[in-house]
């Protein structure tokens, strides 16, 4: 049963009679589905109402979305509409124990969200691993008054997919016997977790497709035989017509490309997802890296030949430019990031900013920085291993990220567009300049890509008080610790933020404490606050840990298994090696 969502009027007050806005609601049962969506593995996935995939949300600018969810399965969890600016709404945002208790089993949360901004997001999940298991859905929020002209659109969420679900795997990979942090690789991939998906064209109309990665881990080369696409929308950030052959997109961004339909219907074309293997520590022979959906002109009509593209190098902020334009400002603070990933002194592989694993705290954040007074600019009251920045109003900030790892992540910053300012090579050690591509009127999106051992500089300006997740979109990676928590102008938030009875009743049913510092107390006090594992003392390296495991590993196994162990111990140093 597919329940549509209830549309209703909302009246303004005030004299515009054009300007409208409605309350759009949807009830969402988060429910398992039994399905076998890549045709290869029945599996318990995560759905809606019983159904599978969940559905699309579709929203208009300045209407109100409430999201009525149920929590049906077994474990608690939350909902994030990622990108969503959630300005004097912290409260709605999602992540697990930084802006909410989770909602538990058999109880309800409704999420309200004034839209207050346009373009291509998703929703999904974001307690443990839900949105891996099928927790994700696209999240288009229309614009009465677009810049581009286009005939019609379709949605494409390309994603990958797991045959075993998220816990189970997850136990794997956070692992002593995963020392080298070799991530779970998908079984195969999807689009709008189906497979053969089918968009119709007619000749001489212009379709707007608009493009999200809601993977786990894969990036996916975008291009499709027989015609060119024009990027318009970056993350929900118009940007001028730029037309391209192909584009790389990573977990969580999202493009919109216009695409002109051809004159006659005498073929019919792919539409093509291609894998990027640099992610995958090994890739499994079985895995379809190359996915496809089919435009059609004429089901009749035979389908074009594949053609041969060059991925080439695509560099977002160099390419792109935001319509409507925004100049940076000289940043009044600078934070630097780096991140690697690190054998702890738990002797499991984390990733870590600036070498602290994240562990979320006892008390949501957000509950902490509304609950401690003018104590709420101290960082310390967050937690050391929530690992907290606290951001003064309306400071312009530079985040550099540094990514000291043989991996590309993508890193989001919840509740803001940034600006991608700069790019550089290595770790910046502050000592050079910085060398900035555009401060006229840079790039601006919520999810950048920094490339191995790469940096990137953000910039953005902090005027929307509220507490932040800025994580590696990479799944595994977020739960492998790579988060940082941004306390944006706590001092700014009386008077601006709520938090609803319903947020403690949920804390009170999962026997969270809901107010007080990290660890529940008054003041200062952080006795008892959630730690996580430190780095191991200096002479112990990653790499030698991992030599380490397999010699001793073999001394246990034997001499028998000797063909086997230097197989295995190539395959994962080789990952360490391109350090
Ligand atoms: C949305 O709301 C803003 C602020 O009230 C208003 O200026 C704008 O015209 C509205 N847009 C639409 C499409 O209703
Ligand atoms: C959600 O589940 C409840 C039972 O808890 C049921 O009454 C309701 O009809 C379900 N809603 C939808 C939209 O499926
Ligand atoms: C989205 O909503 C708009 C406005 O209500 C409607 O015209 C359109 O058909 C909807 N699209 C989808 C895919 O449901
Ligand atoms: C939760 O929502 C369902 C469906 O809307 C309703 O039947 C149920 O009474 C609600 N439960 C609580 C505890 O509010
Ligand atoms: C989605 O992003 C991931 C991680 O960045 C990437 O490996 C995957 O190929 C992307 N998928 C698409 C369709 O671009
Ligand atoms: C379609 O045909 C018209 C008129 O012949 C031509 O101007 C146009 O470029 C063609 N468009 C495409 C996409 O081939
Ligand atoms: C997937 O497509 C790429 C080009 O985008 C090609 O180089 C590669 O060989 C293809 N892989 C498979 C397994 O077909
Ligand atoms: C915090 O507020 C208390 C009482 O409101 C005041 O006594 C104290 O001086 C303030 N502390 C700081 C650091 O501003
Ligand atoms: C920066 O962007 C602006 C606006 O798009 C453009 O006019 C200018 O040439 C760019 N400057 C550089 C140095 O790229
Ligand atoms: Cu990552």
């Amino acid at each position: 049963m597919l329940v549509a969502p209830v549309k209703a009027l909302a009246f303004l007050l005030g004299l515009s009679a054009a300007a409208h806005a409605a309350v759009v609601t949807y009830n969402w049962n988060i429910t398992y589905v039994n399905t076998n969506p890549d045709g290869l593995m029945d599996r318990r996935v995560i759905g809606i109402n019983g159904q599978f995939p969940p559905p699309a949300i579709n929203v208009t600018l300045n209407d109100t979305l409430v999201i009525n969810v149920v929590n049906q399965i077994s474990e608690p969890t939350t909902l994030h509409a990622h990108g969503l600016f959630q300005t004097g709404n912290n409260q709605m945002d999602g992540p697990s124990m930084v802006t909410q208790c989770p909602i538990p089993p058999g109880s309800n949360f409704t999420y309200t969200i004034p839209i207050q901004q346009y373009g291509t997001y998703w929703i999904h999940g974001h307690n443990k691993g839900h949105y891996v298991d099928g927790l994700r859905a696209p999240f288009i929020i229309h614009n009465p008054a677009e810049v581009y002209h286009y005939d019609e659109e379709y949605t494409l969420g390309f994603a990958d997919w797991y045959h075993d679900e998220h816990a189970v795997l997850l136990d794997e990979y956070l692992s002593i016997f995963n020392p080298s942090g070799a991530e779970p690789v998908p079984k195969s991939a999807l689009i709008n977790q189906m497979l053969n998906t089918q968009y119709s064209f007619e000749p001489g109309k212009v379709y707007r497709l608009r493009i999200i990665n809601m993977s786990a881990l894969a990036m996916f080369h975008i291009h499709i035989d027989g015609h060119d696409m024009d990027i318009i929308e970056v993350d929900g950030v118009d940007v001028t017509r730029t037309s391209v052959k192909t584009f790389p997109i990573s977990a969580a961004q999202r493009y919109s490309v216009l695409v002109t339909a051809r004159n006659t219907t005498s073929n019919n074309f792919l539409i093509h997802g291609d894998m990027d293997p640099e992610m995958f520590d090994t890739v499994p022979d079985t895995l379809q890296m190359n996915i496809t959906g089919t435009i059609i002109y004429d089901a009749t009509s035979p389908l074009a030949p594949t053609e041969l593209i060059d991925w080439g190098e695509f560099d977002d902020a160099a390419l792109l430019t935001p319509v409507i334009p925004m100049a940076t400002s000289p940043a009044d603070d600078q934070i630097s990031l780096t991140a690697s990933f690190q054998v702890m002194d738990d002797y499991i592989n984390k990733a870590t900013f600036n070498d602290i694993t994240y562990v979320a705290p006892k008390v949501p954040t957000l509950y902490t920085a509304v609950s401690m007074g003018n104590l709420s600019s101290d960082p310390q009251v967050y937690g050391t291993y929530s690992h907290p920045w606290v951001l003064k109003h309306n400071s312009w900030v530079e985040i550099i990220i540094n990514n000291n790892d043989a991996g590309n992540h993508p890193f989001h910053l919840h509740g803001h567009v940034f600006q991608v300012v700069g790019r550089g090579e290595g770790v910046y050690d502050g000592s050079t300049p910085y060398t900035y591509f555009n401060t006229t009127n840079p790039l601006r999106r919520d999810t950048v890509l920094v490339r191995s051992l790469q940096n990137v500089a953000i910039r953005f300006q902090a005027n929307n008080p509220g507490v932040w997740f800025l994580h590696c979109h990479i799944e595994w990676h977020l739960q492998a610790g790579l988060a940082t928590t941004i306390v944006e102008a706590p001092e700014a938030m009386a008077g601006i933020l709520t938090v609803d009875q319903t947020h403690f009743d949920h804390c009170k049913a999962l026997g969270l404490p809901s107010s007080g510092n990290a660890a529940g107390n008054q003041g200062l006090d952080l006795t008892g606050q959630n730690v996580g594992p430190n780095l191991l003392p200096g002479k112990f390296t990653t790499k030698g840990i991992v030599a380490l495991f397999f010699t001793v590993l073999s001394a246990v196994v034997g001499l028998g298994t000797v063909v086997w162990y230097a197989q295995d111990e190539e395959l994962v140093l080789g990952k360490e090696d391109r350090r």
